[in-house]
């Protein structure tokens, strides 16, 4: 084993393989978090790290690997397991990324892939719990800084060629946004995918007339949205890996609600209990949305009133909005994703 990443020491390998682990998740779960500016960078970012790991796994199973069967610790197979899921985390990423194997909801190539990544982070502080002793910053002389810095350049190099490689050959890798995601029913939307974190929360739609809107205690109709709506072209950008542009029929909340100057952020309610909150500066950027492409929503896309937010993530376009209403929180005061 001669290559570069093989001149780390074992507990260098193993310290640097966790580095780049939490590095993994962390880039890909902030890519989730923020919008389309920075999104791009923490989206690249992950790329990178998911290389660098399979870099490493040369060293690492020529080191602890190795010595983890030869002494036949009891851990071995749930370390071998931790390997396999790590290694099927990254491939899933490539095969998304590429655009060689990607889909939409359950069990498409983005969405296995978080899933194994979880599993790889539970089994990760099982490890740590487990075997504490061994990572130790000090381990982290100078040299193996400068490795570990090759190899995260090779990883560099790794992502590069295959986004050269993904576009030279036209997979659809090559047409993705800079978040990553695949472009599904533009300006179609009876082709724009339905998502809801929990299926059994669908409400049921009473039709427009009996809908329940209320805005900073004020009962809104939806007929009088669809009279001041406009079109407003925007693109929803769902963590799952797919994006699609509609020109949505939309009011800006800054036309329907001025907080108060107590109000440190604006809390928007669906009939499914999810909510999220909104800087009171951003009203004019954040729009209720009653129709698209000329028709009304249908109802898993939110019908009859819900959310558009141009530039955020597919989490903060919350559907079945009941009621929004000034807020003591300040809008990072919130979990980063909604789970209801
Ligand atoms: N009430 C509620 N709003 C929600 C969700 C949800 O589960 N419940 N899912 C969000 C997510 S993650 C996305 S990507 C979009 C999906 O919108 P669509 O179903 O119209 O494509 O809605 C968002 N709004
Ligand atoms: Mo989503």
């Amino acid at each position: 084993m001669g290559g570069l990443p093989g001149r780390l020491r074992p507990p260098q390998v193993n310290l640097v393989l966790k580095l780049l682990l939490v590095a993994a998740v962390g880039t890909g779960l902030i890519s989730w978090a923020v919008g389309d500016l920075w999104n791009g960078w923490f989206a690249r970012a992950h790329g990178v790290t998911g290389f660098s790991l399979l870099l490493l796994v040369p060293a690492k199973l020529h080191g602890s690997v190795r010595a983890g069967f030869r002494r036949r610790r009891r851990t071995r197979w749930i370390s071998a397991g931790f390997g396999i899921l790590a290694l099927a985390t990254v491939a899933l990423g490539v095969l998304h990324a590429t655009g060689l194997w990607y889909g939409v909801g359950y069990w498409s190539a983005l969405w296995t892939h978080s899933l194994f990544g979880f599993a790889v982070v539970a089994l990760l502080v099982w490890h740590l719990v487990t075997r504490p002793v061994r990572a130790r910053v000090a381990d982290l002389d100078r040299r193996a800084l400068l490795r570990t810095g090759v190899v995260v350049g090779a990883g560099l190099g790794l992502y590069v060629v295959q986004e050269t490689l993904t576009r030279a050959t036209g997979l659809a890798g090559g047409r993705r946004r800079a978040t990553g995601s695949h472009e599904v029913g533009s300006h179609d939307p009876q082709r724009m995918p339905e998502v809801i974190w929990l299926d059994d929360q669908r409400p049921a739609v009473t039709g427009e007339a009996t809908w329940s809107l209320v805005v900073g205690g004020a009962t809104v109709t939806i007929a009088s949205l669809r009279a001041r709506a406009r079109p407003v072209v925007a693109t929803l950008d769902c963590t799952g890996g797919w994006w699609s542009e509609q020109a949505w029929d939309a009011v800006p909340l800054s036309e329907l609600l001025l907080p108060p100057e107590s109000a440190r952020s604006v809390r928007v309610r669906s009939a499914t209990g999810y909510a999220r909150l909104f800087a009171p500066e951003d009203l004019d950027r954040v729009y209720l949305a009653v129709g698209y492409g000329g028709a009304a929503l249908r109802p898993g896309h939110g019908a009859p009133v819900r959310l558009i937010v141009p530039g955020r993530r597919g989490p903060w376009w919350v559907k079945w909005v009941t009621s929004i209403e000034p807020d003591e929180n300040p809008s990072w005061l919130q979990p980063p994703l909604p789970l209801t």
